[in-house]
């Protein structure tokens, strides 16, 4: 009897009395933390939640939020957490597609959330502070649970990620994907139990939920936990921990902050980088300030983690260095598939135990994005140096990043063309100091309307989370096409690059 993710994981640590976080000036012990999960898991299974089923998260980052999570693995369940940035009418779609036998979100949001729970699922609450009828329900519980055997293939959870064309796609992740990408960012990154991660990332997505906390937990290592990233906390505690893992805006920031100095940071084992490219600027910037390079590493939500620059070696800038061990990667012509030499700009295809078991309910559009031998195509463009490092030189996807968060432009256009008064609309990413990418929408009002843009935001407001709101409206004439009558994006992020924001 095993759970393939959960024993290796956090089983082995249950009477471990080592602290396995620290979040609000209070720590909890691996121990406390297995035992808070397996109240949740027989929460879940007097609810009747039965392996395979789902439970959707849309809560502020907090240990019990993370304890779902463990909760989820020790009774075979998946779990699909959702950025709490999303609006109803987003979340909506998700709940429907994915129908979870159990919905936990914020209690202010239980109202609304309480009109589009599927049929037949239950709806639990959860606050920033670890309260609510989840926690309430669960103290009535024994805190020792014994995980539901779960194989390699068994899911551990679905993230949904935005489609270029249509709707958002689950990406279904099994115990073995995160298991097999644990242990070789555990073993790649040298981690051990004498690790603090100083984690601020939200466990929403890939980068904080599995590359952080797994490969803290498989190391028996300790977080201090934050609730977000706000400098000033950052600064206070990276006296206390040795690693720190972040989204290039962290570091940005971090360079900007007059305290962050080399001596504040002497002590820390290794700064990584990932979910979007890292300026090298930024990369030789940090060193020079700190003394430290950070190390950047590659990865999707489909494909946990590909690449990482070396440990020991050198850490090129601008680059994302080489693939993890178990992991085969290669690039090939975007049109033909024909595999390319070193040196030549391609599509990256990888494949290893690290590459998800395809979108949920959408065996189509995962036949789309495999290959028959197994590689997946990322949507990468890459090349690969004469000495084996990999560099990201485009994306032959739409697809915007700020501050590490995917907007795909797609989901946007789609949304402002059906408002009055528009014509149509292009989407594009320009250059941002702080976010690195930055949204903005080029509109093409409809024949005789004048749309006012900042109206235009108004009403997506409802429709879209933040992060992806355009930061500035231009109303155009018409969009650039090439003769195929395909928009030119890059004409648009060329012309609206300086332009000042609304
Ligand atoms: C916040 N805002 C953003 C934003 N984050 N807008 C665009 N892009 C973002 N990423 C909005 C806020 O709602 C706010 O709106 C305004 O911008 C300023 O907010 P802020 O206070 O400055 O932002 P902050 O809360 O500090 O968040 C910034 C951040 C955060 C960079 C810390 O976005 C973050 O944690 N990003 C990490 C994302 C991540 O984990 N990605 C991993 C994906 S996994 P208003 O209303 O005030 O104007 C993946 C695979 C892999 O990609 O390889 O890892
Ligand atoms: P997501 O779908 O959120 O998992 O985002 C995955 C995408 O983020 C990848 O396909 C890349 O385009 C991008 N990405 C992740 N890591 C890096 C990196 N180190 N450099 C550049 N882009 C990255």
């Amino acid at each position: 009897m095993a759970n393939h993710l959960f024993d290796p994981l956090f089983g082995r640590h249950a009477t471990s009395n080592a602290d396995f976080l620290t979040a609000g000036g209070a720590s909890l012990s691996y121990s406390a933390f297995l035992g808070l999960s397996a109240q949740m898991a027989n929460l879940f299974t007097t609810l009747g939640a039965k392996k395979g089923d789902r439970v959707a998260l849309q809560v502020s980052k907090s240990p019990e939020a993370l304890a779902v999570y463990a909760a989820c693995l020790r009774c075979g369940l998946a779990l699909l957490p959702l950025n709490t940035g999303y609006t109803i009418a987003e979340v909506d779609y998700f709940l429907s597609d994915a129908e979870p036998f159990l919905v936990i979100c914020d209690p202010a949001k239980a109202a609304d959330v309480a009109m589009i729970v599927p049929d037949g699922s239950r709806l639990l609450t959860l606050d920033a502070n670890g309260k609510g009828s989840l926690t309430d329900d669960a103290a009535e519980q024994e805190d020792t649970q014994a995980p539901v055997t779960c194989g390699p293939d068994d899911l551990a959870a679905i993230l949904y990620t935005s489609g270029t064309t249509g709707r958002s796609k689950g990406a279904m992740l099994s115990h073995d994907n995160l298991l097999s990408n644990a242990r070789a960012l555990a073993g790649l990154w040298r981690f051990s139990e004498d690790d603090v991660l100083l984690h601020a990332l939200p466990i929403f997505h890939t980068h904080g939920l599995f590359v952080a906390v797994n490969v803290t937990a498989i190391s028996g290592a300790k977080m201090l936990f934050h609730a977000g990233f706000k400098l000033e906390r950052i600064l206070e505690d990276l006296p206390r921990a040795t690693v720190l893992m972040g989204v290039p805006t962290f570091y940005t920031r971090l360079l900007d902050a007059p305290c962050f100095t080399r001596q504040l940071v002497a002590h820390m084992r290794l700064f990584v980088s990932g979910s979007a490219p890292l300026q090298a600027e930024t990369h030789e910037r940090f060193e020079s300030q700190t003394g430290h390079r950070i190390l950047e590493r590659y990865g999707m939500t489909e494909t946990n983690m590909n690449t990482s620059n070396p440990y020991d070696g050198e850490r090129r800038a601008g680059t994302i260095g080489f693939p993890l061990p178990g992991v085969d990667l290669r690039i090939t012509d975007p049109e033909t598939a024909r595999r390319l030499p070193d040196g030549e700009i391609g599509m990256i295809e990888v494949r290893g135990p690290n590459v998800f078991k395809g979108y949920w309910r959408m065996p189509e559009k995962t036949a789309q994005e495999m290959r028959d031998d197994g590689f997946f195509i990322t949507g990468d463009l890459g090349r690969i140096d004469d000495d084996g490092y990999l560099s990201i030189v485009g994306r032959q996807k739409d697809l915007i990043i700020s501050g590490g968060y995917n907007i795909y432009p797609k989901e946007i256009e789609g949304l402002i063309d059906a408002l009055p008064g528009v014509g149509e609309s292009a989407v594009v990413g320009v250059p941002d100091a702080d976010f690195g990418e930055a949204v903005i929408a080029a509109v093409v009002p409809a024949p005789g309307a004048q749309p006012d843009p900042a109206k235009l935001l108004e009403q997506l407001r409802p429709m879209l989370a933040r992060f992806k709101h355009p930061r500035n409206i231009h109303l155009v004439e018409e969009l650039p096409r090439n003769t195929m009558g395909k928009v030119q994006k890059n004409i648009l992020r060329a012309q609206f690059s300086n332009a000042p924001a609304a």
